[in-house]
């Protein structure tokens, strides 16, 4: 008998959590408001005509302090990096990778929690995750050849009239209390989201075997394990994959999307299954799938013996010459290897070194970043978070690759949900950058007109 069972359930009306993020908020909202009343004309960036027309990148116009990511350390979670979280968050018993759901914690608190709080946390967790059989019923709807994401933002999407956000607003709460509201539509659809994804898999690959539904005497990571029907070291593999995508600063598409979604007072339910639809596109998450198919296809040709370095670089640049993207490597921000590749990388090292799928990511490791550089394009020739996550997934039986990116949502929705509780918080407005037409563009930069040209 687990910890938890042991435990009675505190069926409190405000959780440990939640008071302590209150304690936050309160503090932090006079910062906020004096940067804005204060020293709203201070200029903090310039923009150039190429970020216009080069997707936004790196224009400082968003602020989000539940992570932040340095292009050459990679990201910290409010000021940890990937090794000081994994190492400082509590552990289950016995375990190697920490509870995620202290990781939900630290993120909205910026604090480490006890032990006893994030078993407080967990409990709570499980009293939430009842999931309505409409939501089900929604799921097995789909053909079975439906893409993963494209039913997990569905599921999502069908809950949403479970939104006490909604209901509160209706009531007419004032905006200083929505994010009370926002905090239990989030523990809510955080606590739920992890079930949808192995109802998922199971209906999708093990169909016939029947679904597991969670087990209360478990943390997020085990249940997620149990629900999918893997063994040890399974619930570590969850915990630490969970953990590795929950955030990545504020401008990255699927973060993104989930606050300018949510910054209309579309509630967490809208808000994430946006985000899952972003996420969904092969330059963002779904390049971890791609790995794998590019992988599988080299693996294919040469067997379980790696070939030689000029074989594995010609395969990179028939990919290039095809007019395709190296999927897994490059990156918007970082500029040096990702340590979420990193981290899943010593797993690796230490759980099956002698994979051949493992040694052929190893040895693409050392062919890759060359390539890109003599073919010049990718301002960062190194290995993201893509590049490892799949084969880890692989080798513990998850094969069904197309899965690999809903995977990847259940965690990034821990830190999308989190930054959209914190801007309810310090009531953020409503998000409307402005766009002009190339004519404007042109004439800004000083590009005269064809007809003044002649
Ligand atoms: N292979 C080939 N070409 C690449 C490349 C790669 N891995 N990475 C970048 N380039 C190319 C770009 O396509 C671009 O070419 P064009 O000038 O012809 O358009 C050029 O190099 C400059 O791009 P960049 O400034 O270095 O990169 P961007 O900020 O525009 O894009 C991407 C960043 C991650 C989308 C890009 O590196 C890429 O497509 N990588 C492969 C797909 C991938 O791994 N995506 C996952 C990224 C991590 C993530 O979000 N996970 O969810």
């Amino acid at each position: 008998m687990s910890n938890f069972e042991m435990k009675k359930p505190k069926y409190q009306t405000m959780s440990t959590l939640k008071n302590k993020l209150e304690e936050k908020i309160l503090a932090h909202r006079p910062r906020t408001k004096r940067l804005a009343k204060e020293y709203g004309d201070v200029v903090i960036d310039q923009v150039h005509a190429r970020q216009v027309v080069g997707g936004m990148r790196g224009i400082k116009c968003l602020i989000s302090d539940i992570s932040y990511l340095d292009p050459y350390e990679g990201i910290r979670y409010r000021g940890y990096t990937l090794p000081e979280v994994f190492e400082l968050l509590p552990k289950p018993e016995g375990a190697e990778m920490p509870y995620v759901e202290g990781l939900y914690w630290l993120l909205l608190t910026g604090e480490i929690p006890t032990r006893d709080e994030v078993e407080e946390l967990i409990l709570d967790m499980n009293n939430r995750r009842i999931i309505p059989k409409y939501v089900w019923d929604v799921i097995d709807s789909f053909p079975s050849e439906s893409h993963p994401m494209a039913i997990l933002s569905a599921a999502v999407m069908s809950l949403e009239r479970e939104s006490l956000f909604n209901i509160k607003y209706r009531q007419g709460v004032p905006k200083t209390e929505y994010w009370r509201s926002t905090f239990e539509d989030a523990t809510n659809l955080l606590a739920k989201i992890p079930l949808i994804g192995a109802y998922i898999y199971n209906k999708l690959y093990q169909p016939g075997k029947g679904h597991r539904f969670p087990d209360p005497s478990l943390d997020m990571g085990a249940n997620f394990a149990y629900m999918m029907g893997k063994d040890k070291p399974y619930d570590d593999v969850s915990r630490m994959y969970f953990i590795i995508h929950a955030d990545h600063e504020a401008g990255n598409v699927s973060a993104h999307t989930g606050h300018l979604i949510a910054s209309s007072l579309s509630d967490v339910y809208y808000a994430v299954s946006g985000m899952i639809n972003g996420l969904a596109g092969p330059l963002h998450g779904l390049a971890n799938q791609e790995v794998l198919r590019w992988l599988l296809k080299l693996k294919e040709k040469y067997g379980n013996q790696v070939p030689p370095k000029d074989v594995l670089r010609q395969y990179v640049w028939d990919t290039l010459n095809a007019g395709q993207v190296i999927p897994g490597y490059g990156h918007a921000v970082l500029r040096r290897t990702d340590p979420r590749y990193t981290v899943q990388r010593e797993f690796s090292l230490k759980h099956f070194p002698d994979d051949p799928l493992f040694q052929y990511v190893s040895a693409l490791y050392e062919v890759v970043p060359e390539v890109l550089k003599e073919h010049g394009k990718a301002k960062n020739p190194w290995p993201n978070v893509d590049a490892q996550s799949g084969v880890v997934q692989w080798y513990y039986g998850v094969r069904e690759y197309d899965f690999y990116t809903v995977l990847f949502a259940i965690g990034r929705s821990i830190g999308v949900l989190s930054n959209i509780i914190w801007d309810r918080a310090l009531m953020y407005p409503i998000e409307r950058p402005k766009s002009i037409t190339t004519d404007m563009l042109e004439e800004m930069v000083g590009i005269k007109k064809v007809e003044e040209q002649v």
